[in-house]
């Protein structure tokens, strides 16, 4: 791809934008980065720019610059329905997201994994199983580190990890990867797609471009994910955790058994660190990836055993006159806390923060059976006491620490006191790291 003396737009300046328009200021484009933020809301990102030859175009997206550029490189977090890129897309102006320009410099097989829950631990997990098979892994996508990076940085790569979101995929038009997993399928994000339709159908997209060459790794046990099977190029590898398979990964009897083209593999899990059923998905899904790929069985498994939760993923904070604290602050959705429901009894929830449109009524089984108390805090309290209040115990707490003080207060010794939102945080919080931190500072302080 011919980058020199094009005219090129990056949409947004934040981490994508930073990297997209470096690279191709490197490559010899003309790049020109617009934001809706000020200039004195972006002064780590325009630093990141400087000795860079690059136009600014800040507080506004002028249509003018989208019509006139060679090529428009998006940013995840800016919608699809811009009205300057639809625009644009009129005028005939070729669109690209980051990852469909990191993938066109990309030599290294790429092995990408999406679903609405669990892609940061399966990625992070797949990334270390690479390694520790001796491959010079790049690990990036929506886990952190834009892609492009690594185009960037020039460094060796035999092996490139992604973790994919939607929103990623809403602009690629070649974006391939040798092996893709779809992890699960459930409401989010319906704060930016119109319908659920919509925000599967923008998932979808990481197999639109693979050949019977490629791989697409399922979940047999999810009807949503399985229901594609049929409908894919390449070549599709389920993972269950509930049934047996002839040709996939499953899990029977505390074996995982892996086989593929008449070859078996099994491996005992009484020793795998990683907790919960939802984590034995993830970890089949790695493997699969790893071993179709071309990963040895043995060092596969030496990292799976080794393998610990990642931070804010029901981590456990502290027990306290008899009642255990954890933390999951990243379960963002309804699918998430699903799971962590599933994991304890007799628990007081604490949920709510900044609701993302979707219904919260699919917990209401686990609610009824397993949540003795409901704190809600944040935007989405009302709504979720109006779906979820009659089934419980419900009270509002203006703060996280109130939420928290409350829930020492009434929780009975053995049970558990969990946070597991459904939301996001922008509406407390700066993100969900620092709501994390201020449940832990708040069950410390007990
Ligand atoms: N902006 C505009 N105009 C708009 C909308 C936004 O100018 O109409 C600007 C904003 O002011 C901001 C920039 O565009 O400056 C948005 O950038 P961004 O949100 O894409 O932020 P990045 O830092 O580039 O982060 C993105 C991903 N963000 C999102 O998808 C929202 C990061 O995923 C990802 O780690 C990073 O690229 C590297 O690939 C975050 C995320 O929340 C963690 N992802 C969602 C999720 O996991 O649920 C999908
Ligand atoms: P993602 O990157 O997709 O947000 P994470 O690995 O960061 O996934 O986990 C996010 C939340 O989802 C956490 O609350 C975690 O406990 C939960 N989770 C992890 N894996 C799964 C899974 N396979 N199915 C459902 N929930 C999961």
């Amino acid at each position: 791809m011919e980058l020199k003396n094009k005219n090129i737009l990056v949409v947004g300046l934040a981490k994508t934008g930073v990297a997209c328009a470096r690279f191709l200021a490197s490559k010899g484009a003309r790049v020109t980065v617009t934001d809706m933020r000020a200039e004195a809301q972006l002064t780590a990102q325009l630093a990141e720019l400087a000795g860079f030859e690059i136009r600014r175009e800040l507080e506004r997206h002028d249509q003018a610059t989208f019509l006139s550029s060679d090529l428009i490189v998006v940013s995840p977090g800016v919608p699809m329905d811009l009205p300057q890129l639809l625009a644009a897309q009129r005028a005939g102006i070729e669109i690209i997201s980051e990852i469909e320009l990191a993938a066109r410099f990309i030599d290294a097989p790429l092995a990408a994994v999406t679903g609405t829950n669990g892609k940061t631990t399966t990625t992070t997990l797949l990334g270390a199983i690479f390694k520790h098979n001796g491959y010079h892994t790049f690990v990036g996508g929506n886990i952190g580190t834009p892609l492009i990076e690594m185009a960037e940085s020039h460094q060796i790569v035999d092996q490139v990890v992604a973790e994919i979101s939607s929103f990623q995929l809403e602009w690629i038009t070649s974006f391939r990867p040798a092996v893709a997993a779809l992890l699960n399928l459930s409401e989010d994000h319906l704060d930016r797609y119109p319908t659920y339709q919509d925000y599967i159908n923008a998932k979808l997209r990481i197999f639109e471009y693979q050949t019977s060459e490629d791989f697409a790794v399922l979940n047999r046990d999810d009807e949503l994910v399985w229901q594609q099977a049929g409908k894919l190029a390449a070549q599709v590898f389920p993972f269950s955790r509930t049934r047996e398979l002839e040709e996939g990964i499953f899990h029977r009897d505390g074996v995982i058994t892996y086989r593929h083209n008449g070859h078996e593999e099994c491996f005992p899990t009484a020793a795998i660190r990683l907790q919960g059923v939802h984590n034995l998905e993830n970890i089949m899904a790695a493997m699969a990836c790893a071993l179709l790929l071309g990963c040895r069985p043995d060092e596969t498994f030496e990292t799976v055993l080794c393998f610990e939760a990642l931070h804010h993923r029901m981590e456990f904070v502290r027990e306290v006159a008899g009642v255990r604290y954890y933390e999951d602050s990243k379960a963002t959705n309804v699918g998430s806390v699903q799971k962590a429901l599933e994991s304890f009894d007799n628990i007081t929830l604490i949920a709510g923060g900044k609701d993302k449109g979707g219904a919260y009524a699919p917990l209401a089984p686990m609610i009824s059976q397993r949540v003795r108390h409901l704190i809600l805090i944040g935007e989405a309290a009302e709504r979720m006491q109006a779906e979820l209040g009659v089934l419980t115990d419900t009270r509002r707490a203006a703060s996280l620490e109130e939420a928290v003080q409350m829930a020492a207060e009434i929780t009975a010794p053995g049970g558990t006191v969990l946070m597991s939102p459904a939301c996001s945080s922008f509406d407390m919080f700066r993100d969900y790291e620092e709501r994390a931190q201020r449940f832990i500072a708040a069950v410390q302080g007990l």
